[in-house]
């Protein structure tokens, strides 16, 4: 039966076959399944393969089941099936394990934190009355800042600017007796200038930080006005702080509520005729504290930082922040200080009534969300910084009270107290009062100087500015550029009779005022130094700005100049361990101050300073030399700028022992060493 099944189907297959005779060329394709017959592979007696070419067919004879079974069966065969399985899994596993392995061990790119922009921003503060006067009227303005910015970016590599106030002002404090905090002041050029500006600044990757100044305003502010008129139903009745004093026991007009100091000297209370009252002010007469306890108030307030965030600024500082509230009980007197100076000198009493108050945070806390609320699609963070001189517990909650958000930093004034006689011991203490107390995961700043202080050549001496501004530009946190710090501006030579600073009497002149450090910028050696082309300055110019300015010191070439320095480590600290890496002290004792920046996978640095009076030999590794190699490259050295003979002390790119080598007085060195060596140069020993 099977084979004549078997020839039935030949025939079929002659037939299909015949109908293709005259196609002899057979490709694989047509001898498929049309030319290969499997005979009874499914019955129980034998299976036959027959292959057709066309013209002769061969047969083969197959392996019945049974015959398959008995090999399938045979223990050689299945031991051979399970060593190959086994085999197959043991390899499978082996290459998952490699793979995890090879994850594990393998380098992998280190965690970079997404900065913000004032993270990695050098900030540079200029006082718009002295920056750069463009009309020639002796009075720096928006116009003459707008024309520096190339100076500011691309000498300087600084990508964030903060501005001294420009609004309109009485006069009586270098702009911070401000009389509309949502308008321009003409000295300075008008909100088309401003925006021109601003649009200048972003074109060129420069952030704008206002002034923001919410503790008073100027006595001729509007506010203020309205508010001195009496009666019930006046809307700024209670704008400021109004007080109808204590009964005097000597009969007569009532006396102060209490014994409350200006920052100034003297009585924080002033007496107002036309409403009868005595009226707070913390700071100048001329610059009433506002009542920030009133809700209006803050409603105003919340008004004029929206009105800049709409016009595109970038952030805030909050000029006088701890002064915000004072103590709801008016009448209460604060302690004394202990200190002796005189009873009508601010630092005759403790502050603690009229300063650092629990809801000057909260208010801080709520400007930060009305802040973030101008964020939108976290494309546009907005800065806010404060301006805060206290101590740890004072400024520290500024970062964050009561578990809400504050601002980005308080400004670190630590440093703003660094002198003469400031060794190594003194930085270190100066550094680590900051970087031991500041809550983790927040971010520093340092600041030499600013409008409020001495200037820092004249603080440290002009031979240790090269030495302030490395330490400045390497420890971790943002630096906060004084305009003219650049090239070691020093305090000017103003009498009392040329200045504009006289809040403190003639008497407190010297030592009080800020005129000193408030003179126009020094940028070449034309007449005023450049700054204006007219024939006079607000203030004058500083005697020295023949050989101290921009000009000149870049024109030098000596490669340590003020700002030639200042260029060198503004590019230095863009390297990631020095923007982000880790903070380590190294060697510090009465001469020297110096410490490890490190990021994982990048090359390390090292800065070393010598704050000492005398030469002083360093062994960087004597107690860290699993984190420092024993050769370090020299990036940046600080040579003292009037004793050029020191500027061959150490090349930049010269590779030097760090585990001896010597420093002079004022002498500082920034070294770099790849990521490893402190590794393999160790293994090589
Ligand atoms: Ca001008
Ligand atoms: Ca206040």
């Amino acid at each position: 039966m099977a084979d004549e099944k078997a020839r039935e189907a030949m025939g079929d297959e002659k037939t299909a076959l015949n109908e293709k005779e005259q196609d002899q060329s057979v490709t694989m394709d047509e001898l498929d399944s049309s030319k290969i017959k499997f005979i009874n592979a499914n019955g129980d007696a034998e299976a036959k393969v027959q292959i057709s070419d066309g013209e002769d067919e061969v047969e083969f004879v197959g392996l019945t089941k049974d015959e398959l079974m008995r090999y399938a069966d045979d223990p050689y065969w299945v031991r051979v099936r399970w060593v190959l399985l086994i085999l197959f899994w043991v390899a499978w596993f082996a290459m998952l394990a490699a793979a995890i392995v090879i994850i594990v061990l393998a380098p992998r790119c280190p965690p970079r934190p997404n900065l913000e922009w004032w993270q990695k921003s050098v900030v540079y503060q200029a006082y718009p009355k002295s920056f750069k006067d463009s009309n020639g009227d002796g009075v720096g303005d928006i116009k003459g800042l707008e024309s520096k910015l190339d100076y500011l970016r691309d000498q300087l590599n600084v990508t964030a600017v903060w501005i001294n106030p420009i609004y309109p002002s009485g006069g009586a404090d270098g702009g911070y007796d401000i009389t509309d905090m949502s308008a321009v002041d003409s000295t300075f050029g008008t909100l088309e200038d401003f925006e021109s500006l601003r649009v200048a600044m972003h074109k060129k990757d420069i952030k704008l930080i206002m002034d923001f100044v919410p503790n008073h305003t100027s006595r001729n502010h509007t506010w203020f006005q309205q508010s001195r008129i009496p009666g019930e139903d006046n809307k700024y009745r209670d704008y400021y702080v109004w007080h109808d004093g204590k009964p005097n026991p000597s009969g007569g007009r009532n006396v102060e509520p209490n014994n409350w100091l200006s920052v100034m000297g003297g009585s924080a209370w002033t007496f107002d005729e036309s409403r009868n009252q005595y009226y707070l002010h913390q700071f100048l007469p001329e610059q009433p504290d506002l009542n920030v306890r009133n809700a209006e108030v803050q409603e105003e307030l919340a008004n004029i930082l929206r009105f800049w965030l709409e016009k595109g600024v970038d952030g805030f500082r909050i000029d006088a922040a701890p002064h915000l509230f004072e103590s709801a009980n008016i009448t209460d007197n604060e302690p004394r200080s202990g200190l002796s100076v005189a009873a009508d000198n601010y630092d005759f009493l403790d502050h603690t009534l009229t300063t650092f108050q629990p809801e000057t945070y909260d208010l801080i806390t709520e400007w930060r969300s009305l802040l973030d609320g101008y964020n939108k699609d976290n494309e546009k963070y907005r800065f806010l910084v404060i301006e805060a001189y206290g101590d740890a517990n004072q400024t520290m909650p500024f970062y964050s009270y009561n578990g809400k958000k504050g601002a980005d930093m308080p400004l670190n004034m630590n440093l703003i107290n660094l002198d003469k006689d400031c060794n190594g011991n003194c930085v270190r203490d100066l550094v680590h009062n900051w970087m031991g107390n500041m809550p983790s995961g927040k971010w520093s700043s340092w600041v030499l100087g600013n409008h409020d202080r001495h200037r820092v050549a004249s603080r440290v001496g002009e031979d240790k500015v090269n030495a302030v501004t490395m330490l400045q530009m390497t420890l971790p946190g943002t630096p906060f550029v004084y305009y003219g710090d650049e090239i070691g501006m020093t305090n000017g030579n103003v009498t009392y009779e040329q200045g504009q600073d006289k809040g403190w009497g003639q008497a407190h002149y010297a030592e009080k005022s800020r005129d000193f450090e408030r003179t126009p910028m020094q940028w070449n050696t034309d007449d005023f130094a450049g700054f204006t082309s007219g024939d006079s300055t607000w203030l004058p110019v500083n005697s020295n700005y023949k050989s101290r300015n921009v000009k000149s010191q870049f024109a030098d070439g000596s490669g340590v100049t003020n700002i030639e320095v200042f260029q060198q480590l503004t590019l230095a600290r863009q390297e990631p361990s020095l923007q982000w890496g880790e903070f380590h002290y190294a060697v510090v004792d009465e001469n020297i101050f110096s410490f490890v920046r490190q990021a994982e996978r990048f090359p390390g640095f090292a800065v070393i300073i010598n704050f000492g009076e005398s030469e002083t030999h360093v062994d960087l590794r004597k107690d860290h030399s699993g984190m420092i190699p024993r050769q370090g490259k020299v990036v940046v050295h600080t040579a003292n700028f009037d004793d050029h003979a020191r500027a061959t002390e150490y090349d930049v790119g010269e590779t030097i022992n760090l585990g001896s080598f010597n420093l002079h007085p004022t002498e500082g060195i920034l070294v770099t060493w790849n990521w490893g060596d402190e590794k393999l140069q160790e293994a090589d020993q």
